[in-house]
């Protein structure tokens, strides 16, 4: 036995390493280390004709200890762990279960063959982390399954079943049942054989098109926008086509270390364990008791109410969905099938798949259906008479332990909790919409919601495939909450001066998928305008009325995309936004009204005003405790809003990108050009300010 991270040990004349760093058996200093003692080690003892490199647990190696990044380096490299095997005298066998990613990956490229279990599953996602394969990866994988082949998988990162890996030479061998007796013979048949030491290395890359690479990139010009790994990862393959091995090595180094030290893998890396926290409850310890849910209900079949039973579906779990009407529950039924058959017309679902899913979603008039539902998410219309009618109605015929959830997006949960008489069972599922679509779920805590509830709907939403956050109960909880800041600066901009397009250019260019008036056109102005028609806003005292602008569209009829103009005018069925002279017209015309000179905007005080009142609002938020960490607002604004990942949510970008004191500072020089109480500071702004302290310090 060595170094306890790998385990020594040996079957015959075949030497084995097994990697011992649970949880994923990540490349830790001790990893790569051992590993590398282990390799000379074997190579050196007469005794051994080969080696197996094998994980221990549930997987061969998830990549490099993403923790390690940023600090000095200690140990063996990576690089010297892969050269020791690649010229190892004796042949090296990687076997690969669970998922072998990233450096994981690299290593096995390092051995001269790799089996696999047909479960296994391999991957270089490094991308995801706003970096590229840094330990060859970009090198190799062209000699191995060609360059067309290695962009795709490197840009997109995704997962490889073995079986595909097998057709593509990443593996060389799939095999059932046992895994380290499997690799034990191969290596053993290999010797027998007097098979070569094959080294990745000296394989020629394999480039189907001249134009490949020139062509990939064009197809990628839209999504990867604003990111740098993508495009690094582009001028590797590029290299590793034009250039011999070593030097294709020394390329990758290069822009492996430009993307190593960018703010966008800092932002990436900061998401990757945010996501990861997130779905962490601070006082739920992980051992809570949860509620078993074997079956669902839903009421409503709506837009949201279908595409929650989908999710349902989905993940194999029995869903029975409640309408009032037949009529609208055939509708809304037809509407889940259609779904599901566009998915198989594009490949993602067998129609056997389809049909298994529809016979998991149980239609129903009668609330009795749902007595036996574990869970049961309300997805109705959003006014509190209507929830108190359904919740009555559930309190009533729900089974004892039943979880009752509200989709609600913006209604007190705690009152719509005390229409039953089981409180403690009662909890808010905010799901975004498309619901079927979108990875996003603000849980929402209730005053009296029990941490098994709690526990049970956290873990119930990743079973869902949502990414789960945890949030307390306030007016438009902590996503909706927010964006309304960003809503209201970029209403009183328009007055001010600024053009819709000119506001929508500076947030898309952010990094967003669209700006806040395209936003509001997509989602139909008419919404906004019928809900402030019933506060009567305007006649509160104290507050700016936001809406002049907008009701003036609204009264032209200009209600958006659906009916051909809005902020913009549109060319259906082309959905592409025009700037609109008439509106500009409009907007000049209401600020008159005001009595309100325009003035010339600046890019740079757009973005401040629109996104700085979101931070001072996530601090509020912080304060009230009704996010628990900075890091859960940026997994609501990444997921549900379109934040830019790459600059890691709002609150990360204000601690690491801007400084909070930048924040606070024009905050403040926006409150005394304007005398708005609005830009008044957060008081724990303020303090972490004075303190010289960050978000993610509390
Ligand atoms: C690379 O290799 C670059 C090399 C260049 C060298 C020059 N490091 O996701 P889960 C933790 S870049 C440290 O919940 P799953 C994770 O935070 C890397 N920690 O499990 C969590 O900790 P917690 C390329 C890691 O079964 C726990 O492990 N590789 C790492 O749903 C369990 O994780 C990747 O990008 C890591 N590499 O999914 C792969 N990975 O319990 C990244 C995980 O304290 N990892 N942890 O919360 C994954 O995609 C997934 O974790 C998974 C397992 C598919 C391996």
């Amino acid at each position: 036995m060595s170094d306890a991270a790998i385990l020594r040990s040996t079957d015959g004349e075949v030497g084995i390493l097994t990697v011992n760093n649970p949880p994923v058996n990540a490349l830790s200093a001790a990893v790569r280390t051992g590993l590398g003692d282990g390799i000379k080690a074997f190579a050196g003892d007469p005794a051994i004709k080969a080696i197996v490199v094998i994980g221990g647990g549930r997987t061969f190696i998830a990549g490099a200890d993403i923790r390690e990044f940023g600090k000095p380096p200690s140990g063996t490299s990576l690089h010297d762990v892969i050269a020791a095997m690649e010229d190892c005298p004796k042949p090296v066998v990687a076997a690969l279960h669970g998922t072998a990613l990233g450096g994981g990956l690299e290593t096995a490229f390092g051995a001269h063959y790799r089996i696999a279990v047909p479960q296994a599953r391999v991957g270089l996602p490094e991308v995801h982390l706003g970096l590229l394969p840094g330990a060859g990866g970009t090198q190799r994988l062209p000699r191995l399954a060609g360059a067309e082949f290695a962009l795709e998988a490197m840009v997109s990162g995704r997962h490889i079943p073995a079986k595909e890996a097998l057709s593509r030479n990443i593996v060389d061998k799939v095999a059932d049942g046992d895994l380290l007796a499997a690799a034990v013979a191969y290596a053993r048949e290999l010797v027998a054989q007097g098979a070569p030491l094959r080294r990745i290395r000296d394989l020629p890359v394999k480039l189907g098109s001249p134009t490949a690479i020139e062509d990939f990139a064009k197809s990628i010009a839209r999504k990867a926008r604003g990111f740098k790994a993508p495009w690094n990862i582009i001028k590797t393959v590029q290299a590793a086509v034009d250039l011999p091995f070593d030097e294709g090595m020394k390329r990758e180094r290069e822009l492996f270390a430009e993307l190593l030290t960018s703010s966008e893998s800092a932002a990436q890396r900061h998401y990757f364990f945010a996501e990861r926290e997130a779905a962490k409850v601070l006082d739920v310890p992980a051992d809570t008791p949860q509620r078993e849910i074997k079956a669902g209900g839903i009421i409503g079949c709506g837009t949201m109410g279908g595409g929650i039973a989908m999710n349902f579906a989905n993940a194999g779990i029995p869903v029975t969905v409640l309408e009032t009407s037949q009529e609208a529950l055939d509708r809304g039924m037809k509407v889940i099938r259609t779904n599901y058959e566009n998915t198989a017309k594009r490949g993602g679902l067998t129609a056997d798949q389809v049909e298994q899913r529809m016979a998991l979603i149980k239609p129903t008039l009668s609330y009795d259906d749902l007595k036996d539902a574990d869970v049961i998410i309300e997805a109705v219309f959003e006014t509190m008479e209507v929830k108190e009618g359904v919740f009555t109605k559930l309190d009533a015929i729900a089974k004892p332990g039943a979880i009752l959830a509200t989709n609600t997006s913006g209604l007190d949960v705690n009152q719509i909790a005390n229409y039953t008489k089981r409180p403690s069972d009662v909890i808010g599922m905010h799901f975004f919409s498309p619901a079927n679509v979108m990875k996003l779920l603000e849980n929402v805590r209730g005053k009296a919601t029990s941490k098994d509830v709690i526990a049970t709907v956290m873990s119930l939403s990743k079973k869902i495939g949502k990414i789960p956050t945890l949030v307390g109960v306030c007016e438009g909880f902590v996503g909706n909450r927010m964006l309304r800041q960003r809503g209201v600066q970029s209403a009183y901009m328009l007055e001010e001066g600024a053009l819709p397009q000119q506001v929508d250019k500076v947030i898309f260019d952010f990094g967003f998928p669209m700006g806040p008036f395209q936003m509001s056109d997509l989602a139909g102005n008419d919404v906004g305008w019928r809900i402030r028609q019933g506060k009567k806003e305007k006649e509160q005292r104290n507050v700016r009325y936001t809406g002049y602008v907008a009701d003036a569209i609204c009264e032209l009829g200009r209600f958006g995309q659906k009916t051909g103009a809005g902020y913009y005018k549109y060319n259906l069925p082309d959905r592409s936004p025009i700037p609109d002279p008439e509106v500009e017209k409009l907007i000049e015309e209401t600020s008159k009204k005001l009595g309100i000179t325009r003035r010339a905007f600046s890019d740079q005080e757009i973005l401040e005003r629109c996104l700085y009142p979101m931070v001072n609002e996530g601090a509020k938020i912080l304060e009230e405790g009704m996010a628990q960490r900075a890091l859960d607002i940026d997994v609501i604004w990444v997921n549900g809003y379109g934040w830019p990942v790459y600059r890691g949510g709002p609150m990360w970008w204000a601690d690491n990108v801007v400084g909070l004191k930048a924040v606070h500072d024009a905050l403040l020089k926006y409150r005394d050009m304007s005398g708005d109480p609005f830009w008044e500071p957060a008081p724990l702004l303020k303090k972490l300010v004075q303190e010289n302290r960050k978000f993610s310090s509390l």
